[in-house]
């Protein structure tokens, strides 16, 4: 399977957890965003959206950092992508973070890191604002799920944890303001403990 990624992107961190935790061997296919690989044709054509993650197994290509967890998780027995009515729950919680959790999030990673990366000017700190209001009531919700819980589906990991953990991978850089939110907090440091989780962190920027 063609994994087309880069070690710094959330998104992509998504899918990588799952395949280090689940043992699954993918062949990355890294994408260089900086140099505009996403937006050449020979990857426009995998992905007419410009954007990684992407997988391309046999015939099937499929893009979508969500769908792509799913699609793994689905290649071997595992409790990540149980076969039973969590994967409603899971599915909750992947549509949350990329319409609500995550959405915010990728406004302060965007202006307090990308644009430095790209070189595309300063952070935009009134827009910033805004998105701390809108993060943090969502960190909110996420905390009160966890309370009592070890992971965001109860005692067990799941696609929903890799999926909000994403957004959370730079939260220190991009300085999230969940300084307060304890049991969000514990639950980062048990993400920590996953082999996958580890083993997808991106490089020190
Ligand atoms: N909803 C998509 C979002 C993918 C996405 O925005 N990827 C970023 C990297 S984290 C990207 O490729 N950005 C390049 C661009 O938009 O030009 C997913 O979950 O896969």
């Amino acid at each position: 399977m063609d994994f087309y990624t880069n070690p710094l992107s959330p998104n992509c961190r998504k899918v990588d957890a799952v395949a280090k935790q689940l043992g699954i061997d993918l062949n990355v296919k890294l994408v260089d965003i900086r140099k505009g690989e996403n937006r050449e044709p020979g990857f426009l054509a995998i992905n007419p959206n410009g954007k990684i993650p992407a997988l391309v197994d046999g015939d099937l290509t499929l893009w979508e950092s969500n769908a792509i967890q799913c699609y793994l998780a689905s290649k071997k027995d595992n409790d990540l992508w149980p076969k039973s009515n969590l994967r409603y729950e899971i599915m909750k919680w992947q549509a949350w973070e990329l319409a609500h959790f995550g959405a915010a999030g990728r406004v302060l990673i965007f202006q307090r890191i990308v644009k430095q990366l790209l070189n595309i000017g300063a952070s935009d700190e009134v827009r910033c604002a805004e998105e701390e209001a809108n993060l943090k009531r969502h960190a909110a919700v996420l905390d009160n799920a966890l309370k009592g819980k070890r992971f965001v589906c109860g005692d067990q990991l799941t696609l929903a944890d890799f999926c909000l953990g994403s957004t959370l991978t730079f939260a220190e850089h991009a300085r999230f303001p969940i300084g307060e939110f304890t049991n969000v907090r514990r639950w980062m440091a048990s993400l920590d403990e996953q082999p996958g989780w580890r083993g997808s962190k991106p490089p020190p920027m």
